[in-house]
């Protein structure tokens, strides 16, 4: 089985959750966007984006949260919640594409990634609409952490990845996260688990 990934937001999810759940991938580093490999790169996702998981069968999958489900299935973990705490993940991973990680993903993007190939500067109102919005989903999840210890309560779920998946860049994109306590104490939870503070540990 394997799992393309590059060192960027999603990738860097699927990763985490692979090597959380001690995943047997093979880690291939891809650059899907490169212009030598777009092409070739539309038959393993017609996104030309990673991450792809792609089993022994030759199945495969992109969309991080699809790889984290059939990663945790496969793992027989509970990490991605079945029964009655699915829906309340749900809610989690869906706010996190919606709100949260849209509005971070445009600074990511804006601070981290433009500059890598273009001397164009940011839009002053893309960064200000973006910035708005991220402090806005921020206290919400502060104040959703507040009194648990985790996402779904005391223990740790792939909601807590999907949400915190802008925040191991949150310093070189800026992310107006000041004065949020209980995202502060949560965020360095994740931090303490080595798959998710070091994914990329021995890969290419
Ligand atoms: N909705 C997709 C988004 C995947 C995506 O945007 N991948 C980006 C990185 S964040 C990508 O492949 N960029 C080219 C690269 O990293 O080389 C997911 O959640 O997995």
């Amino acid at each position: 089985m394997k799992l393309y990934y590059s060192p960027n937001l999603n990738p860097r999810v699927a990763v985490a959750v692979a090597r959380h759940l001690g995943s047997p991938v093979d880690y291939r580093r891809a650059s899907p966007r490169h212009p030598d490999h777009i092409a070739a790169f539309r038959a393993i996702n017609p996104n030309a984006l990673v991450p792809v998981l792609e089993e022994d069968d030759g199945r495969r999958l992109w969309e991080t949260d699809a790889i984290a489900c059939r990663l945790s299935a496969l793992a027989g973990s509970d990490f991605w919640r079945r029964g009655d705490d699915e829906p309340e993940m749900i809610l989690w991973v869906s706010w996190a594409a919606h709100h949260l990680n849209a509005a971070a993903g445009t600074l990511y993007f804006e601070r981290l990634i433009r500059p890598s190939f273009s001397d164009q500067a940011a839009p002053v109102a893309v960064i200000a609409e973006a910035m708005a919005n991220v402090r806005t989903h921020a206290v919400t999840l502060d104040a959703a952490l507040s009194g648990r210890t985790w996402l779904l309560g005391d223990a740790l779920s792939y909601a807590d990845f999907r949400v915190g998946t802008a925040l191991p860049f949150a310093d070189g994109a800026g992310l107006p996260l000041q004065g949020l306590e209980n995202l502060a104490r949560w965020r360095g939870q994740l931090e303490a688990i080595d798959a998710w503070r070091a994914p990329f540990d021995g890969l290419d």
